[in-house]
């Protein structure tokens, strides 16, 4: 790997952590007033995956979706703007953190209707065919997606037509409060692609060259026609579902499960392979860092400016 690639796998993981610290921050002050459910724990799965893909490859993604998006190169301001309601967010103030969009790099909008990313990739995919475009369609979903019909319709559908579409299963081993133990007869995720044929491999989703590595042949076979793949990353969220709490409290999960892949940090760990193994020295790092804390102050700055949406926007948009 090189220089180049390792900082800025480096910059995307320190952007996404640093992003969604800054929520937890202010969260408590009311300008946020939509739920949010934090990537914090999970990072390396979006910034390894999304290094690997062009501007207009498109990109789906679900109601933890901050990391996805940021991995994916979008602007800051626009997304603080989102949470706030304000008009300069990337949904017009309207959607919030669970409907964020940014067709600018191919982003096209998040639900949070488990598994309904899905069907929608299938169908970028299948536009892109059409099209004769060469655009690879990525969509991140959570182990509870598995729990869906929809689920095994759109690996059938992808297999069958030889979509490019990639389909990156974050399996952090619970639905909501549900752990993924007490829902599937069989844990092994990526194990479901041997009855379609298809490349299937689980990954460490806490090691961001794992999954770097991982992703690019896969993201390539698809881009020269030769279809879909799954990746099972397994990785772990520090923060509660939503929120900003860690909701160990609530007799589900417990602290020494949380303490034990706390110590896995991906960002963390990775900072110690640049230094330790990489040759990459303390003052780049804190350069890239001073970088993102600068841009976030002033992405911070920049949607506090934007107005709320005035009366007589109320049902523009919405439906
Ligand atoms: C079809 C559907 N069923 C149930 C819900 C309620 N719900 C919201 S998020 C969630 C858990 C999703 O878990 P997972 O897909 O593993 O993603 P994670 O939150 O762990 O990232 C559930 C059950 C929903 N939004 N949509
Ligand atoms: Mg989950």
């Amino acid at each position: 790997m090189t220089t180049p690639i390792l900082k800025k796998l480096y910059y995307t993981l320190a952007r996404i952590r640093r992003f969604e610290e800054k929520i937890v921050e202010i969260y408590p002050f009311g300008k946020i007033r939509c739920p949010v459910h934090l990537c914090i724990g999970q990072e390396a799965i979006a910034a390894g995956v999304c290094a690997h893909l062009r501007r207009t490859d498109h990109m789906v993604s679900n109601h933890r979706n901050h990391g996805h998006l940021i991995a994916k190169g979008a602007a800051l301001t626009p997304m603080f703007a989102e949470l706030f309601g304000r008009t300069g967010g990337c949904s017009g103030g309207k959607g919030g953190s669970m409907h964020m969009i940014d067709s600018d790099h191919s982003s096209l909008g998040t639900s949070s209707i488990v598994a309904a990313g899905l069907p929608i990739a299938l169908g970028t995919a299948l536009a892109s065919r059409i099209r004769r475009q060469k655009r690879v369609s990525v969509v991140f979903f959570g182990d509870g997606a598995v729990d869906e019909g929809t689920f095994y319709e759109s690996l059938n559908f992808a297999r069958l037509h030889r979509l490019a579409v990639i389909f990156v299963c974050e399996n952090n081993f619970y639905s909501l409060n549900s752990p993924q133990k007490l829902r599937h007869a069989n844990m092994a995720i990526h194990k479901i692609t041997g009855f379609f044929s298809m490349p299937g491999f689980c990954i460490n989703g806490n090691d961001v060259i794992e999954v770097w590595k991982s992703a690019g042949p896969l993201i390539e076979r698809a881009r020269r026609g030769q279809g879909p793949a799954l990746i099972e990353a397994k990785t772990y969220r520090y923060y509660a579902h939503d929120g900003i709490t860690d909701d160990t409290d609530k007799g589900f999960r417990d602290r020494r499960e949380l303490s034990a892949w706390m110590k896995k940090c991906p960002v963390a760990s990775f900072k110690d392979y640049l230094l330790k193994k990489a040759g990459i020295s303390q003052e780049i790092i804190s350069g890239i860092d001073r970088d993102i804390d600068a841009e976030i102050q002033e992405a911070l700055d920049g949607a506090l400016s934007s107005p709320y949406p005035g009366m007589d926007d109320l049902n523009v948009g919405v439906y």
